[in-house]
């Protein structure tokens, strides 16, 4: 039996990853902080699959490595990982955004992302080939806007730390795949406005963005390939987003 270890599992594309799994039977285990969320969705999953809810806080290492040290032995042969818990704060400009948000994104986004991994990295080695991490980059890794500042830098740091995973991993047969989407509509933006839901909606009006069934599908593709076959990186927009041209300041 194979078992998926899912971060930030209340909402958005972690719930919906642990639905695309269950529909394959896997042992799930469903992690984040809101364990009324966390109960309905293992309620909403148990007739597919054997779920474990564990409320953990990513940021709290002591708690990981608790979480990981009880495992029961039923998710105990880990197949899959997947680092999705995080968020963005704010995107007021650098110079006037508030410091405890930025505590915030680097503590969830790149050191809980760390404990997760370190700690559960032997038993992805002991299950050897097939077994996979993935990482929940993101576009602003790579495309800086205004605003982006901490919440880019740490996404841009999981796609370098994923593929320099990939090296230290060599010949374990574990493999690493860094996902990196773009606009998608998810409690995302709630939480980066800081529950303003009007504003939230704002970002999302008029578009038809990427939906948290559309990343769970990414990440069921890339786990699910051959077991030669490593999907370094995802990158994907809805197809209303694309770029745009450099901002240039001009003194008149
Ligand atoms: P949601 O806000 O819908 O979900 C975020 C999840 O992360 C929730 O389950 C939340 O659970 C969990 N989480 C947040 N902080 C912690 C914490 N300290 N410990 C444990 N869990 C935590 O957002 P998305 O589903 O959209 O985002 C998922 C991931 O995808 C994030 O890493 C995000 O940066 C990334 N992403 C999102 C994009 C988007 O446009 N939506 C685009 C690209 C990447 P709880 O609050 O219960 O702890
Ligand atoms: C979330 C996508 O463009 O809001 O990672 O930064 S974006």
């Amino acid at each position: 039996m194979s078992s998926i270890f899912i971060t930030g599992a209340t909402s958005g594309f972690g719930a919906a990853t642990a639905r695309r799994f269950a529909k394959d039977g896997w042992s799930i285990v469903i992690t984040g902080r809101r364990e009324d969320r966390l109960h309905a969705l293992a309620e909403e999953l148990s007739g597919q699959a054997k779920v474990l809810p564990l409320v953990l806080d990513v940021q709290d290492r002591a708690a990981v490595e608790a979480a990981v040290a009880g495992l029961p032995e039923e998710f105990n042969q880990l197949r899959a990982l997947v680092n999705n818990a995080g968020l963005a704060l704010g995107n007021t400009p650098a110079q006037s955004c508030d410091l405890d948000d930025w505590d915030t994104m680097v503590d969830t986004n790149i050191k809980g992302m760390l404990y997760c991994t370190r700690l559960l990295l032997p038993r992805l080695i002991a299950h050897g080939a097939g077994a996979g991490i993935v990482n929940l980059g993101s576009v602003a890794g790579d495309y800086p806007y205004p605003g982006s500042h901490v919440y880019g830098a740490t996404k841009a740091f999981l796609k370098q730390f994923s593929l320099s995973l990939r090296s230290d991993l060599l010949g374990t047969g574990v493999r690493v795949t860094n996902i990196e989407p773009g606009l998608s509509e998810s409690e995302f933006s709630v939480v980066r406005f800081g529950g303003d839901k009007a504003k939230a909606d704002a970002v999302y009006a008029g578009t038809e963005p990427l939906t948290p069934d559309d990343i769970a599908e990414s990440i069921h593709w890339a786990l699910n390939q051959p077991k030669h076959v490593n999907i370094n990186r995802i990158q994907l927009m809805a197809t209303c987003q694309a770029f745009s041209n450099f901002n240039i300041h001009r003194n008149s």
